[in-house]
């Protein structure tokens, strides 16, 4: 059976970009796929985090991901950092990598431009990404768009261990969506939507009030010339927003455009869209509020199942290395 692998951070609210681009696409591999995914707190100790909210961030994350649709019963739910073998096959990831291709990657360009403190984690962080992938013999991997090049340097990392040292690792593929991997902020459409930019306006949290997502895609950047047409370079806010719809009614955002000839009901249709999306993520993250222990307990069984994959994997890759085991 294909397996497949993904993984969230727990760094502020997940909004549309993360759902539409990832999340409803893990819902649905669910179901045809040994489906593996995690919520990947390691990675957000790439940048200082205020302990109480990190631990209340990773379980609400795990909550939100049983309520978007994740089964239990069927694929394994779990948190990065409750399964050692990812941080173990991470510094072997780390040694395999080169720097220059590190430096390469303009995610650290990006975050790590302007910043004060600029951690050694922010700069590895793709070696840990390539870990977490290869431990699960992952075949595919539901990313949105901004996650391409991590995905390329992880099968990148995967060829050159399989060459040194023998075949160890599956080599995995990114599964990137038709329409809506790359969901633009809805003030700055030529900025992707993130949990990290400063932009409250410009980003829909999939658990935020109804009438104020509404209100956000109302005001939305579109331009002054009135026309209805998918371009993302010439008409960013109005593609964005044919983007957004397409992937919540699952058609074409190219030929979408053809219903309309005013931004007013555009706007309206995508508003009516999202929130019909929304609504009931909603009301089931509120059922699960009921029951904080269950989500405990369904991240230690994942953790378990996590654990009896990883496991040998690493092994492998300790014995193709020459590293004595412990006896
Ligand atoms: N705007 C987006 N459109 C489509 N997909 C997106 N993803 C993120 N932003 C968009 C996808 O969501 C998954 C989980 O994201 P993540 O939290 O692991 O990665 P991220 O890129 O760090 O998310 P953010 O929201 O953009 O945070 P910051 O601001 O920290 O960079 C991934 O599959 C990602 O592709």
């Amino acid at each position: 059976m294909t397996r497949v692998f993904s993984g969230i951070q727990p760094t502020g609210e997940v909004h549309l970009g993360n759902l539409l681009g990832a999340l409803r696409n893990w819902v649905r591999d669910q179901h045809t796929a040994d489906s593996l995914y995690c919520v990947v707190d390691l990675h957000a100790l790439t940048v200082p985090q205020d302990p109480v909210e990190l631990r209340s961030t990773t379980r609400q994350l795990a909550q939100l991901l049983l309520a978007v649709g994740i089964d239990p019963a069927v694929a394994t739910l779990f948190v990065q950092s409750h399964v050692d073998e990812h941080t173990g096959l991470a510094w072997i990831m780390e040694c395999t990598a080169a720097v220059g291709e590190l430096r390469r990657m303009t995610q650290f360009k990006d975050k790590s431009d302007g910043a004060s403190f600029v951690s050694g984690g922010l700069f590895t962080y793709p070696a840990l990404m390539a870990a977490d992938i290869l431990l699960y013999d992952t075949d595919h991997v539901p990313v949105g768009d901004d996650q391409r090049q991590h995905l390329e340097l992880t099968r990148d990392l995967a060829i050159r261990f399989n060459n040194r040292y023998g075949d160890t690792f599956i080599v995995p593929e990114a599964t990137i969506p038709p329409v809506g991997a790359r969901i633009m902020d809805l003030q700055q459409p030529t900025r992707k939507m993130s949990k990290s930019a400063d932009s409250p306006q410009g980003t829909i949290g999939v658990l935020e009030d109804l009438g104020a997502v509404a209100k956000k895609i109302k005001r939305a950047v579109t331009d002054t010339d009135n026309e209805v047409r998918f371009d993302t370079d010439a008409k960013p806010g109005v593609s964005n927003l044919l983007s957004i719809l397409g992937a919540c009614t699952d058609r074409d955002p190219a030929s979408l455009a053809d219903d309309y000839t005013q931004y007013g009901p555009l706007k309206a249709d995508a508003a009516d869209a999202v929130c019909a999306v929304l609504e009931p993520i909603q009301a089931r993250y509120a059922e699960l509020d009921a029951d904080p222990g269950a989500v405990d307990d369904i991240l230690s069984g994942g953790a378990a199942k996590a654990r009896a994959v990883a496991g040998p994997t690493l092994a492998r890759a300790r014995e193709a290395l020459g590293l004595l085991p412990a006896r």
